[in-house]
């Protein structure tokens, strides 16, 4: 009767220790999960192309000098200078070089006004050509844009 039941203890321990033996293989469940990003995606932004090309005028006049565009681009001129700037074609004071009419004096490569610092003024240009301009109220500070 005693042996029956040590036989019984025996098996009892062998089959439960068994099963916590094959229970402890098994794979645990990872205890640390990786933060997933909850973050969106950046997005691409895109480039608007009036600031693709862009001349700046400053203090000392236009930069770059010349600026290399494509027929139909737009090309934003940028006043960071202290002073007004009114970018009109060539030649002062007459601004017909850029052969277009219907601007205020004649072409229409012409803002026909004073852009104040820190303000800009954008012309998209459909001739191909090489066209030379000025701030019109201070002719001296001049640039091209070349347009293929
Ligand atoms: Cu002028």
């Amino acid at each position: 009767m005693q042996k029956n039941l040590l036989y019984i203890i025996i098996a009892v321990v062998v089959i439960g220790g068994g099963y916590f033996l094959l229970k402890g293989k098994q794979p645990a469940a990872p205890s640390y999960n990786a933060p997933v990003s909850t973050a969106a995606t950046p997005k691409t932004t895109p480039t608007a192309p009036a600031e693709k090309n862009v001349v700046t005028y400053s203090d000392s006049g236009y930069s770059p000098k010349t600026l290399n565009i494509k027929t139909g681009e737009t090309v934003t001129f940028k006043n960071t200078s202290s002073r007004a700037m009114w970018t009109a074609s060539a030649v002062h004071p007459s601004h017909a070089a850029y052969p277009t009419t219907g601007g205020c004096i004649a072409s229409t490569f012409d803002a026909c006004v004073s852009i104040r610092p820190g303000a800009s003024w954008t012309f998209k240009f459909d001739l191909a050509g090489s066209w030379k301009y000025h701030n019109h109220v201070n002719p001296a500070d001049t640039g091209t844009i070349v347009v293929e």
